[in-house]
């Protein structure tokens, strides 16, 4: 089997965003959950993918070497960019600039608007706290 993406996050909004965005984009990938408040995000072998000690963080062994991402904005950009149109306009445009510009960066406002979405629902499970 493929070695699959994965995707370090939690119950945050940063995390979830980053997994709806791969949902929505159709990518399937690993959730790896970290516990916060028990400091996972701070043990070296964490700290060895994002120095920040921050979630989320996307690992994808497909790539040569290994691709790493840190921040939740250039997560979406990567979905975006595996899976053209499917979270964006795939072609350039007004329409297309606008998002680059503004919706792209501030997908959480625009999750309330799209919150009955089936993959917006499983992106929200993959970092339950329960
Ligand atoms: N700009 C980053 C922010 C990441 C961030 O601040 N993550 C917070 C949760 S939303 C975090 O990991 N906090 C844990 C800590 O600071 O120890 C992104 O969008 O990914």
């Amino acid at each position: 089997m493929n070695p699959k993406i994965e995707l370090y996050g939690a119950h945050t909004g940063n995390s979830l965003r980053a997994a709806i965005a791969l949902e929505e984009a159709g990518i399937p990938y690993a959730a790896r959950k970290l516990n916060l408040q028990a400091n996972e995000q701070r043990d070296l072998s964490y700290l060895a993918l994002n120095p920040a000690g921050k979630v989320p963080t996307l690992v994808d062994p497909t790539s040569t070497p290994p691709l790493i991402i840190n921040q939740s904005n250039a997560i979406i950009q990567f979905a975006d960019a595996k899976a053209p149109g499917r979270l964006a306009p795939a072609h350039r445009g007004p329409q297309r600039d606008r998002l680059d510009r503004a919706v792209l960066p501030r997908l959480s406002r625009w999750f309330d608007a799209i919150e009955a979405r089936p993959a917006v629902q499983r992106g929200l499970k993959a970092f339950q706290d329960h």
